[in-house]
């Protein structure tokens, strides 16, 4: 007899978690992501959804994240994460959106059975989940009607606690590969530290120790991140964590933080009386998925290193170890951007042999650190599941967002190569194994904050940088983020990876007449897909140009399409 949809039960539970009217939920950039208190139906469907998802590959785990990471904490969030930790496949993300909309739970049942009819899912198939949250308050009732979904469909789920977002997508690539030649890790969060912190102290192994790091855990769940691998570091990395108060009321994100730094360009006021000139410091988000860094310079002006400049640093850093292993040619690198990449990134990448153009004080460093291969930059449009794809087309794929999203894939051939290469000479086979212990430092699976602290520990201690001498890689076009409130993002479409609107009509060409009056200027619009709001980005050569062009530009978006007056951006011109 062929498996039957368990409606009673579905129908039964269904009823508990009803969805309210006049929402309209859509699953967005990373997931669905909105007021936490009218998430309870979307959890409840999204339970149902994840255990459809593992029939249909086969009884293949799959992940659910809840969190709304650098949200602020009223909101939440929920997101899948398909076998092998990458984000859910585009296809189902329309079903994810459409099951949630469903007005009734008959509605519902009805969209499942089509669904389950569609998508050929063999419904005899096993449904295993493992699920994860991160420290908001609405986390545990969320997490309640998530479990009330696993219950209904009858899902074998695996409770990973309160973890970061990549840890939870780093065990389900782990859980899906136990037992093959690709085993990607023990799946468990000592597993997770050993794996990190193990390759970090082969790769910095004899070199100087780096002065402690001072590093602002958004008073999110990072902070438990980070203080449990402080120990695995032992003395190869001092830790100093900051804004841990993961249950004070209104903490999280707030005031600190990645995106806090990376769109006021400002450092944390919080660690005003902290940080020391010259001092290394970052901001985890708020489910540590993304990292800044910063110092202030002996003046104690501000330098923000965003996730542009880790995507130099770490980019040259492989193209050098690639040399140095005698695989030059045989492994090519390529780095993935999106439209708010700061235009003198994209150039110093795009120009790697000509980089002294941009560097005014480590020119002799840095010349050292190019490399006569030319690196390939693509521009994707935003989202961790555009970047991840365009950079599984290279050998080895780096790709970061400004705001600090980001990691490095190794493809399985370049995985190979590494493990088969036979090296000539002494340093031939110490760069083939910095390579190699770069495969395991690296969370493959998605952006991790804490991956990526290592990583960019990592080539400092190599290159002796300071902050300072990281930065002078290239200088920063002045650029700006607004967010405009709207009546409608929705009527926002672009084209162009995001460079260009296609609607409302008319719109792109006002931009068009606008960045024309500024010196080196650049802007673009779009809709956000995890905050009710459009975004808009201005980058002009002197800083006040680049604020007036990105206030002039949202001015125009707001004019435009009306709203409400109390919502005007601030700094209008
Ligand atoms: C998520 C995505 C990122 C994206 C960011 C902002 O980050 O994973 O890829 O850049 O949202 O997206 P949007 O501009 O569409 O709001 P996070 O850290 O919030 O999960």
């Amino acid at each position: 007899m062929t498996a039957q949809l368990p409606v009673e039960s579905i129908s039964k539970l269904s009823e508990l978690h009803p969805k309210p009217n006049h929402i309209r939920f859509q699953y967005g950039t990373a997931g669905f992501r909105t007021l936490g208190n009218v998430l309870d139906s979307v959890l409840f469907r999204v339970g149902i959804l994840a255990a459809l998802r593992s029939k249909r590959l086969d009884g293949k785990t799959i992940g659910v994240m809840v969190t709304a990471s650098h949200n602020p904490e009223h909101d939440n969030g929920v997101k899948l994460v398909d076998p092998r930790g990458e984000m859910l496949e585009a296809a189902w993300e329309v079903h994810a959106t459409s099951l949630a909309n469903a007005a009734t739970t008959s509605d519902f049942v009805e969209q499942l059975e089509a669904l389950i009819r569609s998508a050929k899912i063999d419904l005899s198939k096993p449904a295993r989940v493992v699920y994860a949250r991160d420290t908001r308050p609405s986390g545990p009732a969320l997490v309640a009607a998530l479990e009330d979904g696993f219950k209904a469909i009858g899902a074998d789920a695996r409770n990973a606690g309160v973890t970061t977002t990549p840890i939870l997508h780093y065990f389900v690539r782990s859980i899906n590969t136990k037992g093959t030649k690709n085993e990607y890790g023990e799946d468990s969060e000592d597993g997770y530290f050993t794996k990190l912190s193990s390759a970090f102290k082969k790769l910095v192994t004899g070199k100087p120790q780096l002065p402690p790091l001072v590093v602002d855990c958004a008073n999110g769940v990072g902070a438990e991140g980070i203080s449990k691998i402080s120990p695995y570091l032992g003395e190869s990395l001092t830790l100093i964590p900051h804004n841990t108060a993961t249950t004070t009321p209104g903490a999280l994100n707030n005031a600190c933080g990645a995106d806090y730094v990376k769109t006021s360009q400002k450092l944390p006021p919080s660690l005003a009386s902290v940080l020391k000139p010259g001092q290394r410091a970052c901001s985890l988000d708020g489910d540590a998925d993304r990292l800044i860094y910063y110092y202030l310079d002996d003046r104690g002006q501000f330098h923000m290193l965003d996730g542009d400049k880790i995507a130099a640093l770490v980019a040259a850093f492989i193209v050098e170890l690639v040399k140095s292993a005698g695989l030059e040619g045989e492994i090519q690198v390529g780095v993935v951007q999106t439209a708010y990449a700061n235009g003198s990134s994209t150039k110093y990448l795009a120009e790697v042999r000509s980089t002294h153009l941009f560097v005014y004080r480590m020119r002799d460093r840095v010349d050292r650190l190019s490399s006569p291969q030319r690196l390939p930059v693509r521009c994707v449009p935003t989202g961790v599941k555009h970047l991840h794809h365009a950079a599984e087309h290279f050998a080895v794929g780096v790709y970061f967002e400004a705001n600090g999203h980001g990691t490095a894939l190794f493809s399985p051939e370049t995985q190979e190569k590494l493990e088969s290469h036979e090296p000539t000479t002494p340093a031939q086979s110490t760069a083939l194994n910095h390579l190699l212990s770069l495969t395991r430092l690296i969370n493959q699976t998605v952006g991790d904050a804490i991956s990526d602290m290592l990583l960019v520990e990592t080539v400092l201690a190599h290159k002796s940088y300071s902050g300072l001498e990281w930065d002078s890689l290239y200088v920063d076009l002045p650029n700006r983020l607004v967010k405009v409130v709207v009546v409608d993002r929705h009527a926002f479409k672009t084209e162009d990876a995001e460079r260009r609107l296609v609607s409302p009509k008319g719109l792109q060409a006002k931009i068009d007449d606008l960045v024309k009056r500024y010196d080196g200027g650049r802007s673009f619009v779009r809709p956000s897909g995890t905050e009710d709001v459009v975004r808009v980005y201005g980058e002009a050569v002197i800083k006040s140009q680049a604020d007036e062009l990105a206030f002039r530009v949202a001015g125009l978006v707001y004019d435009e399409t009306g709203g409400d007056p109390a919502t005007r951006p601030k700094e209008f011109i």
